[in-house]
C-alpha cells in the first residue's frame, strides 16, 4: 500500500525498545550495543545529521568498514528520512568520484584508510558539504567541505534540540537506500530502494527461508555495502530482534575462525569463493559448531564444493540467488530440502518467470531468461532512464540470467544472458577490464571472459593481441593499479588475433570455447 507511513529505521531499531527488547544484544563489533544503546545512538546521529543541515531525501554516502558508525549511520539515514548510499570500499578514486557526483551526496562518511581515494574523488563531486571520518582524526578535504569526526557528529546530535532526534514521517514508498551496481558498460547505476522493500525481504527470505529467530546471531562475509551483506548483517537480524556480528577487517579464513570461536554465530553467510577458501585453510573441524545454517549467494555453488564443506564442517549450505535490484534473495534452496546444483525454488512473496526472446513463457526443461516480481524490486536506477527501461519492465525485473526449471519446480542456472561475469560473487564487466587493458601501450586488442578455476568458480581471464613486448604479470599489475583488485584478470593469454563477427564484434563465446578445449 503506497503512501502508508512506514520508516524502516524505526522498524529495525526503535520498535524493539518500544516493545520491551531494549536490553537484548543488537550488535557486536568494535563495541557492543544493545537495542537500547543502538536506538539512542541512532537518535543522536539523526539529530547530528539534521544539525549539519540535511533535509529529507538528501544522500549520505558511506565508504566505510563494517563497524558501529557505518551500521548506526545507515539506520540514522533511514530514520531521518535521508537516503543511505553505502558504496564499495574497493573502488578507485575515479569510480568513487563518479558515484559521489551521480548520487549528489551532501555528506560522505569514510574510514581513515580510504582517505586518499575519497579526497581525490571529492574534487569531482561539488555537492558534498561535509566529510565525516569514522576514525579519531578528521580527514583532509578540499576547500568548501567541512571535515569532522564521527565523535563530532555524535556530539552535534547531543547538543541539538531533542526534537531533531525524532524519526521522519516517511512512507512505504520513500527512498531509503540506493545501491550502486555496475552494468555491461561498467558505468555504475544506483538502484533506488524504498523503505517498504527492506521490510519485504525480512518478511519473505528472512522469516520464511532462514526462519530467523531472536536467538540467532548472524555473521556475513559479504560487507554491508553489498545488497547481500546489508540484508545478512542488518535487515534480517534487526527485523527479528536478533544479534549481528560486524567485522571491519578484510574477510580471511583466519579472521573468520577467530570470530566463529569468539562469538558463536548461528547463521553464516558466505559466497562460493569464500567457502572454497575456508576448505583450503586449516580450520579445525568443529569451527562451525555454533552454526545452524550456511547461506551462499553471489554465484552458483558447485555441488562438489557444497558436499565437501558439509562433510568437513557438518553445516548444510543453502544456495540462492538475489540481485541488487531485488534487494535480496528471491530464489533459494530450503534448509533440509537442498538439491545440490540448483538454486532451489521461488522464495514466498516472489513470482518467477522464464521467458524466451519474444517474451513468451518457456516450458519446463527449456532455457529461459529469468524474470522476478515482488515488493522489494527497486524503483529503477537513479537518472538512468534507458538502463531502467531495459531492466525494470512494469512489475517485473529482468535479471539477465538464463535458467531452466525442472517439472517439480527447481531452478538451475545456465549462465548469464549477456557477458557479465561474477568473481567472488561480485559483478565484473568484461568491457571495463578490456578498456583498462587497452589503455596499456602494448595492447592492441583485448577480450575478457569468465573461466572456471579448480573449484568450478568463474574468474576473469584476458586474451590479448599485443603490439609491443609485455608480460602477463605486467598486464595483471596494470589492471590491479587501475581497477578494483577483484576485477584483475587471473591469467593473460596472448593470441595472434581475436575471434570476431563479420561486423567486428568480439565473440566471447568463441574465446571461451577456445580456452576450454
Ligand atoms: O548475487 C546475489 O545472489 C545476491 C544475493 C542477495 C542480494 C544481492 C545479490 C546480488
Amino acid at each position: 500500500m503506497s503512501g502508508t507511513q512506514f520508516n524502516a529505521g524505526v522498524w529495525l531499531t526503535h520498535r524493539h525498545v518500544r516493545e520491551g527488547r531494549g536490553d537484548r544484544l543488537a550488535v557486536r563489533a568494535g563495541t557492543t550495543l544493545t537495542y537500547a544503546g543502538l536506538s539512542e545512538l541512532v537518535g543522536l546521529v539523526t539529530a547530528g545529521l539534521r544539525g549539519l543541515g540535511l533535509r529529507r531525501d538528501d544522500r549520505v554516502l558511506f565508504v566505510t568498514n563494517d563497524d558501529v558508525p557505518m551500521f548506526s549511520g545507515i539506520l540514522s539515514a533511514f530514520c531521518g528520512g535521508f537516503v543511505a548510499v553505502p558504496v564499495s570500499t574497493m573502488l578507485g578514486a575515479k569510480e568513487l568520484g563518479t558515484i559521489i557526483a551521480d548520487c549528489g551526496a551532501c555528506v560522505v562518511v569514510a574510514s581513515p584508510e580510504y582517505g586518499p581515494q575519497v579526497q581525490e574523488a571529492l574534487t569531482m563531486a561539488p555537492e558534498v558539504r561535509h566529510l565525516v571520518c569514522d576514525g579519531c582524526m578528521p580527514l583532509p578535504a578540499p576547500a568548501g567541505i567541512t571535515s569532522l569526526t564521527w565523535q563530532d557528529l555524535v556530539a552535534e546530535g547531543e547538543r541539538a534540540p531533542s526534537e531533531l532526534r525524532r524519526p521522519a514521517a516517511t512512507s512505504e514508498d520513500s527512498w531509503a537506500l540506493w545501491l550502486y551496481t555496475s552494468g555491461t558498460t561498467g558505468a555504475p547505476k544506483g538502484a533506488m530502494h524504498r523503505h517498504a522493500n527492506i521490510r519485504h525481504v525480512c518478511e519473505t527470505y528472512g522469516d520464511q527461508v532462514l526462519g530467523i529467530q531472536p536467538d540467532d546471531v548472524c555473521f556475513s562475509i559479504a560487507k554491508l555495502f553489498f545488497a547481500y551483506g546489508i540484508g545478512n548483517s542488518m535487515f534480517f537480524p534487526l527485523s527479528a530482534g536478533a544479534a549481528t556480528l560486524l567485522e571491519p577487517r578484510r574477510p580471511t579464513p583466519a579472521v573468520t575462525a577467530e570470530r566463529l570461536t569468539a562469538d558463536r554465530p548461528t547463521l553464516f553467510f558466505g559466497v562460493p569463493t569464500f567457502y572454497a577458501a575456508l576448505l583450503s585453510g586449516d580450520l579445525p573441524e568443529d569451527s562451525f559448531k555454533s552454526v545452524r545454517l550456511g547461506i551462499s549467494a553471489g554465484e552458483a555453488l558447485p555441488p562438489p564444493l557444497q558436499e565437501r564443506f558439509t562433510h568437513r564442517f557438518g553445516v548444510e549450505i543453502i544456495d540462492g540467488i538475489g540481485s541488487t535490484e531485488a534487494l535480496h534473495i528471491f530464489l533459494s534452496n530450503r534448509p533440509g530440502e537442498v538439491r545440490p546444483g540448483t538454486t532451489g525454488r521461488p522464495v514466498p512473496g516472489y513470482d518467477i518467470q522464464l521467458r524466451d526472446a519474444d517474451g513468451g513463457l518457456v516450458p519446463d526443461g527449456e532455457p529461459g531468461s529469468l524474470h522476478v516480481r515482488g515488493a522489494s524490486i527497486a524503483l529503477g536506477y537513479w537518472r538512468r532512464t534507458d538502463a531502467s527501461r531495459a531492466v525494470f519492465a512494469g512489475e517485473w525485473l529482468s535479471t539477465g540470467d538464463t535458467y531452466v526449471r525442472s517439472p517439480d519446480g527447481y531452478y538451475t542456472c545456465l549462465g548469464r544472458s549477456n557477458d557479465l561475469l561474477k568473481a567472488g560473487g561480485i559483478w565484473v564487466s568484461p568491457v571495463e577490464v578490456e578498456s583498462r587493458l587497452l589503455e596499456h601501450p602494448a595492447v592492441k586488442e583485448a577480450a575478457v571472459v569468465g573461466l572456471a578455476d579448480e573449484h568450478g568458480l568463474d574468474k576473469p581471464v584476458a586474451c590479448v593481441v599485443v603490439q609491443e613486448k609485455v608480460t602477463a604479470e605486467e598486464l595483471i599489475q596494470w589492471c590491479r593499479d587501475g581497477l578494483a583488485a577483484f576485477k584483475r584478470p587471473r591469467q593473460v593469454i596472448f593470441l595472434d588475433q581475436l575471434p570476431k563477427t563479420a561486423t567486428g564484434k568480439i565473440q566471447r563465446f568463441r574465446i571461451r570455447e577456445l580456452l576450454t578445449q
